[in-house]
């Protein structure tokens, strides 16, 4: 097995270590490690040292899309043209999201995440404030890609309410101003991992295109309210030719968190720092007998709009979670139910 050439693919020896002796043995054998770059309905595909190779999964890790992630590593046994997965490796992160009630994830494995936002009407502080509690939530370093800044005339409008957000990267770029993105040549390292979030239209397909000389299919957005058309359809991992990871994402409509409590603290440090000094420690500040949010919120030093969207983050992120453990609770309720009936019909026969 060559090591270097999988380093180059994002492997460390955090996956290492989860190897068996035997595992390891096997891998002079007819096993091997993979990183995963798509999953499709009916197809998984996978880099490792010889090469792009298709995937087959066995019933014990289905529902695939509650096991398995592009990025994920896993070990695979050779069988005629396929290789089956045996492990999946335990990742050093995950970004997930709720959608209709379920854990989804998104990326794994990821060094940063590139929240994508163009310089037109599709920019919100509020949805840039979810995107950042989600790699905060996961530790994930988020970026801000500033694009489209050829179509805006006032850059500053935007980098300004990008400055109060604290974050420590943001690029301001355009497709069409090849200067502006030499900005994003430092991550262009062996073994770096990015996933590009953000709504439809906002030009991550593009950008892929357009660092990686890949091919992706890109659309006009709509011309009178700068909405994409959904053009990317699923998710998948491309390679620069120096080793840098990159994965695209279908535009996302709006990101529900799920257990996100600390990533959206984090977000949100100032009000954290704020609340710290209410007189009493478990201050809801909605009055003001010695609530240091709200006089905060007098003095101007924090935005109503900014604490209303912490506060709903949190809610929702609190009705994210009852949802999940209620269904747990109903799938645990459904267990013994019906090993209950399993005994009573063994006890009869
Ligand atoms: N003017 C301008 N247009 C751009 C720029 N980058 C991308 N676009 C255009 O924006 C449109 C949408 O780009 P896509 O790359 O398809 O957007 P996406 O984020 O991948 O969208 P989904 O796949 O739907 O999530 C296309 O018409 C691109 O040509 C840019 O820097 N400037
Ligand atoms: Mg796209
Ligand atoms: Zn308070």
């Amino acid at each position: 097995m060559n090591f270097s050439k999988l380093q180059s693919l994002g492997w460390s020896n955090l996956y290492l270590q989860q190897l068996s002796l035997t595992e390891l043995e096997s891998l002079e054998g007819a096993s091997g490690l993979f990183r995963i770059t798509a999953i499709h309905r009916s197809r998984i595909t996978a880099i490792g040292e010889g090469g792009e190779v298709s995937l087959l999964c066995s019933e014990q890790f289905q529902p695939l899309s509650a096991f398995l992630a592009i990025g994920d590593w896993v070990l695979a046994n050779a069988t005629n043209e396929y290789y089956r997965i045996v492990k999946i490796l335990e990742p050093k992160n995950r970004i997930q999201r709720m959608v209709a009630g379920k854990v989804k994830v998104i990326a794994a494995n990821l060094d940063y995440l590139w929240i994508v936002t163009s310089a037109n009407e599709d920019f919100n502080i509020n949805r840039l404030q979810r995107f950042l509690a989600l790699a905060h939530e996961f530790s994930i370093e988020p970026v801000i890609i500033l694009s489209k800044m050829d179509l805006c005339a006032d850059l500053d409008h935007y980098l300004q309410q990008l400055k109060a957000l604290n974050v420590g990267a943001v690029h301001a770029i355009s497709l069409h101003d090849a200067t502006s993105l030499t900005q994003l040549q430092s991550y262009d390292l062996a073994g770096t991992s990015i996933a590009l979030v953000g709504s439809s239209g906002v030009g991550k397909s593009s950008l892929i295109n357009h660092l990686l000389g890949v091919g992706q299919a890109v659309a006009e957005i709509r011309a009178d309210d700068s909405k994409g058309k959904h053009t990317t359809t699923h998710r998948e991992m491309f390679f620069s030719k120096n080793g840098l990871a990159i994965i695209d994402t279908p535009g996302i409509r709006e990101l529900q968190l799920v257990d996100s409590q600390q990533g959206i603290e984090q977000t949100f440090a100032n009000i954290l720092i704020f609340s710290e000094q209410c007189k009493f420690s478990n201050c809801q500040h909605q009055q003001d007998l010695g609530c240091a949010v709200i006089a905060a919120l007098e003095t101007g030093e924090l935005q109503p709009s900014e604490l209303a969207n912490y506060q709903k983050l949190l809610r929702e992120d609190a009705f994210a979670q009852r949802q999940l453990l209620g269904a747990h609770a109903q799938r645990d309720h459904d267990k013994k139910f019906f090993k209950m009936i399993e005994n009573h019909r063994k006890e009869k026969w």
